[in-house]
């Protein structure tokens, strides 16, 4: 399985309800690797660059109104296969199907306040990830635990 990096976003709901280390914690302990994180407010023009595909959307007012309307925590995880296992962590896009024990059926009931969003696939992150973080800003770096957490024909 090839290393791969994702692009992560805990949406504004997440940090006010406080969930985001809570979160964070939950890739950490999968064994994800952080290589990229900061707090930052999407503004209009960079949600529009984000949610390309929805923008013409007749939802993506609502969205934009959301996703703009407090601090959010960008991340970019690093790890085999790293980008489905997001996926999976997170649940279904709404709440409300999503099993007890993805992060989506654990804290939430919605649709829109979903806590975090995901790339959906490696095109995906290879556009999402720019958009959020300089290549400097994401740092490569050998972990003591990283024996720990896949074998050498793993990785
Ligand atoms: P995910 O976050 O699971 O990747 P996307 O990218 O399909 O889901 O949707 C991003 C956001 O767009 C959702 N969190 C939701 O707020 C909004 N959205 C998507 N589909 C709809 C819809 N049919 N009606 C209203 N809002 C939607």
């Amino acid at each position: 399985m090839a290393l791969e990096r994702t692009f992560v976003l805990l949406k504004p709901d997440a940090v006010a309800r406080r969930l985001a280390g809570e979160i964070l914690g939950r890739f950490e302990s999968k064994g994800l690797k952080v290589v990229g994180l900061k707090m930052l407010m999407v503004t209009p023009e960079l949600s529009k660059q984000h949610y390309a595909e929805h923008v013409h959307k007749g939802f993506y007012p609502l969205l934009e109104e959301f996703i703009t309307s407090g601090p959010v925590v960008a991340l970019v995880l690093e790890g085999p296969g790293a980008i489905a296992v997001v996926r999976k962590m997170l649940g279904p896009t709404n709440g409300r199907d999503a099993e007890p024990g993805t992060i989506r059926g654990d804290f939430g009931l919605s649709r829109q306040m979903n806590l975090v969003h995901g790339s959906d696939g490696p095109e995906a992150a290879a556009r999402e990830i720019p958009i959020y973080f300089r290549p400097e800003e994401l740092i490569s770096y050998e972990s003591s635990l990283d024996p720990w957490t896949n074998a050498n024909d793993e990785k």
